[in-house]
């Protein structure tokens, strides 16, 4: 709150909470913290997350929708935040994005693809157990006739480009700031 009534960039305020909750993660990870910090900090994290959405939001102003994007995190995550960000920063940007959530199992995704016929779907994995959850998603869309009509952008964590490429996403990138570039792109939109 302080940052954003200072003027501050919101992108830098979230930037800096970013490097925060990776603090608390690698202290996690090295047997330092504990779940409960994890959760104070992600409680904390989103809290302040809000602020800086609705500063995003503000910034961004009324535009008309440059496409439609659906958006989750897989399968057995509940990790909320990164994908909260590409959602904020492509609304900012002009889209309409539908937000389904957390811990999504296939059939939602492709349930979500046929109701709103997006132009993008937009998938997060932070667990490196659930990278797998993107392919499944890719191949129920296959099974389902829906891959064609839709692409694919992945994120997170445990996903790079080489993963990107192996279950056949049309897109990767390792930061939420670079989502609305390469939605962008995607989709031919090349004017601001
Ligand atoms: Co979890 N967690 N967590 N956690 N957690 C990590 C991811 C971990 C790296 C921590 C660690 O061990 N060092 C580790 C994963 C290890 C691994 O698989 N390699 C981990 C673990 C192990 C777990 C549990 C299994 C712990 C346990 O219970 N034993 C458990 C799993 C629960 C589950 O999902 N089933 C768990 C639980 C939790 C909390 C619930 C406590 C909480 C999440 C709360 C919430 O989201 N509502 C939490 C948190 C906060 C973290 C860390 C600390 C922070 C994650 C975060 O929000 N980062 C995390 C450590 C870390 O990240 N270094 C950790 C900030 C956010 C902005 O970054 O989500 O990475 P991130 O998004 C980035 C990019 O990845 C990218 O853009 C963002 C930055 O610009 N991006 C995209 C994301 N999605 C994108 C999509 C795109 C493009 C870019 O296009 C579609």
């Amino acid at each position: 709150m302080k940052a954003v009534e200072a003027g501050i960039d919101p992108l830098k305020a979230a930037d800096a909470l970013i490097k925060a909750i990776r603090e608390v993660g690698e202290g996690f990870g090295r047997g330092d913290l504990f779940i409960p910090d994890l959760v104070g900090g992600a409680e904390a994290m989103k809290a302040a997350m809000g602020v800086i959405d609705e500063e995003i939001r503000r910034i961004g102003g009324k535009k008309e929708s440059l496409g439609t994007v659906v958006a989750g995190t897989v399968f057995g995550d509940i990790h909320d935040i990164g994908k909260a960000l590409v959602c904020t920063l492509l609304i900012a940007d002009g889209f309409e994005v539908h937000d389904l959530g957390v811990d999504l199992p296939a059939e939602e995704f492709v349930k979500a693809v046929r109701e709103y016929q997006p132009d993008i779907l937009a998938m997060s994995a932070l667990l490196t157990t659930t990278t797998p959850e993107l392919r499944k998603v890719i191949e129920a869309l296959k099974n389902e006739g829906l891959r064609d009509k839709v692409k694919i952008i992945v994120g997170g964590a445990p996903v790079n480009q080489d993963l990107a490429n192996e279950i056949g996403a049309d897109g990767y990138r390792p930061t939420a700031i670079k989502a609305p570039e390469l939605v962008r792109t995607l989709l031919g939109i090349f004017e601001m």
